[in-house]
Order: C-alpha cells, then sequence, then structure tokens
C-alpha cells in the first residue's frame, strides 16, 4: 500500500526541522512502515489542497488522508494493531495525550524563543519572508529581539523545565520505560528541531536528557541522526548570505 507523508523542509529538501513531523517519521518507522516522505514548504498550500489542511505533518494512507501528528499516531495504531505498540495500551494512550499537551503547550514555546531566529536562513526564499511576518506577528517583535536573551533563558530551561524529565531519565532509560514509546517521539521532536534547525545547543553534554536524546537519534537505524545537526559554521554562512 503507497504511503506519502508531507514533512517540511528548508530550501534544501534534505533540511527536515518540523518538530511535529518528527513524531510522526518515528511512529512509523516505530511501527515499521514505509513512508515517501515528501519536502513541503510553508508556501506550498495547493499543494496540501486535497487534505482540507494547511499544516504538516499530513499523511496519506492508502486511501485515508490522516492530518495532525497526534491523529496521525492514533491512526498508525489502531491501523495496525499487530505492529509494535506506539502507546502501550489505552492508559498508555491517555498518559501520552497529556505529554503530547505538555510539549505542545510549555516545552515548544521555550524552545520557539530560542531557536526562531536560526530558521528564517534555513529557508527557501518565499517561505523566508512568510515566517518572517507570521512568526514577528506571533511574538510581537523581531526575531532577533526573541531569541537575544536565550543564553541566560536556556539556563532556566535546563534546570526548570526539564527537572522532571531529567529526574525521571536518571531512572530510566525511555519515557515508555525499557523501550521508547510514542511519548519519547513527542518530547524528542522538540529537540530534533533545535538540533537541525539552529547550532544553538540547548543541553549540556553530560545531561540524562542529552543521552536520552542521543539514543533517540540512533533509533531505528539512526533514522534522526541521519538529518544532520546544524554547525554553528554553517548557520553564519547562511544567515549572511540570506
Ligand atoms: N497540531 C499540529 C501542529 C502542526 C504544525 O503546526 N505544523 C507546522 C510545521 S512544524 C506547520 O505546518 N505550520 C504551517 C504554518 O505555520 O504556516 C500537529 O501536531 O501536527
Amino acid at each position: 500500500m503507497k504511503r506519502t507523508l508531507y514533512d517540511l523542509a528548508g530550501e534544501d529538501p534534505a533540511c527536515r526541522f518540523s518538530p511535529f513531523c518528527w513524531r510522526s517519521r518515528l511512529a512509523l518507522a516505530h511501527k515499521g512502515l514505509d513512508a515517501d516522505v515528501v519536502p513541503w514548504r510553508f508556501t506550498e498550500r495547493d499543494r496540501l489542497g486535497f487534505s482540507g489542511q494547511d499544516r504538516v505533518p499530513v499523511l496519506v494512507d492508502g486511501e485515508r488522508v490522516v492530518a495532525d501528528s497526534w491523529a496521525i499516531a492514533c491512526w498508525l495504531e489502531d491501523r495496525y494493531p499487530d505492529r509494535p505498540s506506539l502507546f502501550d495500551g489505552d492508559g498508555g494512550r491517555a498518559v501520552s495525550r497529556f505529554v503530547n499537551v505538555w510539549a505542545d503547550s510549555e516545552l515548544h514555546p521555550q524552545v520557539a524563543r530560542m531557536v526562531v531566529a536560526d530558521i528564517p536562513s534555513l529557508l527557501a526564499p518565499a517561505d523566508r519572508a512568510y515566517f518572517h511576518e507570521s512568526r514577528e506577528q506571533r511574538f510581537g517583535m523581531a526575531l532577533e529581539r526573541v531569541s537575544a536573551d536565550r543564553a541566560e533563558r536556556v539556563e532556566s530551561f535546563r534546570r526548570e523545565l526539564l527537572h522532571p524529565l531529567r529526574t525521571m531519565l536518571g531512572q530510566q532509560p525511555w519515557l515508555g520505560g525499557e523501550a521508547p514509546v510514542y511519548a519519547d517521539y513527542i518530547v524528542f521532536g522538540a529537540f530534533q528541531w533545535a538540533r537541525v534547525g539552529s547550532a544553538f545547543e540547548l543541553l549540556e553534554k553530560d545531561d540524562p536528557v542529552a543521552m536520552w536524546r542521543e539514543r533517540v537519534l540512533d533509533l531505528h537505524g539512526g533514522l534522526a541522526r541521519a538529518t544532520p545537526a546544524r554547525s554553528a559554521a554553517a548557520a553564519t554562512a547562511s544567515a549572511a548570505a540570506a
């Protein structure tokens, strides 16, 4: 059966930095399902017209169109029950929903503030203009100002926001316990967004959260690691060119 996942891309089609799309890519890999992961750009609304959506990820699974990363995870779990489970049962699904809401409402806004200024230089020219305008409207200020205090901000991010995650990962290797589950992919998506989109480092090397991030990067044949981290030199060069 043909399966297609629409995934946000930068000017370089290999640059995939959407946290939500990473959730879906890892969920597909966890289930052992192949998909054509096709690049999509912010200003290509027409190409998503068939789905009635203007955001990615969108999964086309045979005849079925599923949009939104949480809906995609639930679809995959229910449609492919014989494959490895993303939730480990109804209780796991319910708790994963909490992790989903926590990531969207607490983790993402903090990561966004620290990396948003680095994103435009990754984008194709039309997307760059759209991104600047839409995000400056969202934050109510120039993107450079949004990220200006990140060296201080990252301290409380590590110390406060990540404290429960770090404590838990000191006691067990995955959010799922002895093995990764969808909750791991939800949280990881935010770190992959920062890793691919920005050279600013969110984590200290010896942080248990950083060690867990390395483990997720290795999962499924190193799927997430195959998309390179942004280097400081490349970020400076593309920002100068943009
Ligand atoms: N709740 C959605 C959020 C999806 C989302 O916001 N995707 C971003 C890419 S990371 C997008 O497509 N944004 C389009 C835009 O900002 O115009 C999900 O979980 O899939």
